[in-house]
């Protein structure tokens, strides 16, 4: 018995170092968004009391009961003050589910709930559901987009890996009460990564979709998608318009798919989205931005070339390596941007930008123009710019070494 309470004791109070741990930002730095020393949230965050039993009678070994495999790839928001995040908790049983952390400060000591979301079902029960993105919209309701996948019945018995996804809808006002909607309907055989534009378009509800023919593959209809509906209660949008299509040799020419909704700024919407590519060592996920018009969502009015952020370092390994991935980030009242991304699908990371920098990234960094002759032409003009910049300075500095 003594054993067993000095168990628990010894467990509690790595958790409890774990969840309290000051978080740093690291002083190496683009410029553009600055990284943290740990992750927010991992596996070992997930609470004691939802994977152990901790009654000797029944659970004399002390052992872990439900055991907790990734926490990984959040939806975000601020939710009366605190910064919230609903990652996907994928069990050792490879069943995702949503949980809610919180946090004071975006950055440190984010604590889960102390119960797991329940998600209602539809008359056609989900298999697994996960990568929530969640929005307040303009009429009042915040809601949660997922992805909810069923085995592809029309598969034979002997495939039991084929599966059918789609787009999952729940809303709620506290975060507490869910309640489940018919899922989206589109022109599309398959969809992940919808996302709800936060504000009424022409009067109606804006959503960017990713059309694709397969589960992994989105074949011939990769690209985020655009497309409006009428209504939440029965979301059915008749026609997809894909705004951001793949492209040949670039980090989204296998496919791609919007991040967290759009923020708004004076200049236009910024976006985050993920892109990928095959390589030899399988796919590789990155992140990348792009500015759409205020006017006309459809537009794109800025696009830098290449990725915003890449895996790196320990973000490389996971259960799906070589893996970013974004579904969630927070535009502060201050202007401060945390972006909550996962790394190779096992944990959760924050970096911080502002929507100042962001915008500078967006707009003045050089577009991809998809060939290696006009890459070294952007550098070239780069340099060519310092060198006159840095040769002006010398003279102002030390005019007498003027010729
Ligand atoms: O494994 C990487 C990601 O793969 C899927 O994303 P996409 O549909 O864009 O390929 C999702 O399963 C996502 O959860 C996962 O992180």
């Amino acid at each position: 018995m003594k054993e067993f309470e000095s168990k628990i004791s010894h467990l509690q109070t790595s958790y409890q170092n774990l969840v309290s741990k000051t978080n740093i930002k690291s002083e190496v730095s683009n410029g553009i968004f600055f990284r943290y020393q740990n992750p927010v949230l991992t596996a070992r965050h997930v609470p004691l009391i939802w994977r152990y039993d901790f009654n000797p009678a029944t659970n004399p070994f002390l052992m872990e009961r439900f055991g907790i495999n990734a926490v990984f790839n959040s939806g975000a928001i601020k939710f009366n003050g605190r910064f919230v995040l609903i990652p996907r908790v994928e069990g050792a049983d490879r069943k995702s589910f949503f949980a809610i952390a919180e946090s004071d400060n975006g950055i440190d000591n984010f604590k889960f709930w102390d119960k797991p979301v329940i998600i209602p079902e539809t008359d056609v029960p989900d298999t697994n559901i996960y990568d929530m993105r969640l929005v307040l919209h303009e009429d009042g309701w915040i809601y949660g987009l997922f992805c909810t996948e069923r085995r592809d019945e029309k598969a034979p018995a002997g495939d039991q890996s084929a599966a059918i996804a789609q787009c999952g809808i729940v809303r709620t006002k506290d975060l507490i009460s869910w309640e489940r909607l018919k899922d989206l309907k589109t022109p599309s055989p398959q969809q992940r990564n919808v996302v709800l534009h936060p504000e009424f378009v022409n009067g109606k509800y804006a959503f960017y979709t990713r059309p694709q023919d397969g589960f992994i593959e989105a074949g011939s209809g990769g690209g985020i998608g655009f497309g409006y509906c009428d209504n939440m209660e029965a979301a059915v949008i008749e026609k997809e318009t894909v705004i951001a299509p793949k492209a040949y040799h670039t980090v989204y020419e296998a496919k791609n798919g919007q991040g967290p909704a759009p923020i708004k700024t004076a200049k236009g919407w910024l976006h985050l989205a993920h892109g990928v590519r095959n390589t030899a060592a399988g796919l590789r996920y990155v992140l990348y931005m792009f500015m759409t018009d205020l006017n006309d969502l459809t537009k794109i009015i800025y696009q830098p070339g290449g990725y915003f952020i890449a895996p790196e370092g320990n973000e490389r390994v996971g259960d799906v390596s070589n893996v970013v991935f974004c579904n969630g980030w927070i535009a502060d009242e201050d202007g401060t941007v945390y972006i909550y991304y996962a790394s190779s699908d096992t944990r959760m990371h924050v970096a911080t930008s502002s929507v100042e920098r962001l915008l500078d990234y967006v707009i003045n960094t050089p577009q991809d123009e998809f060939n290696s002759y006009a890459s070294s032409a952007a550098v070239t003009k780069i340099a060519e710019k310092n060198m006159e910049y840095l040769e002006k300075k010398q003279q102002k500095l030390q005019p007498h070494l003027i010729k």
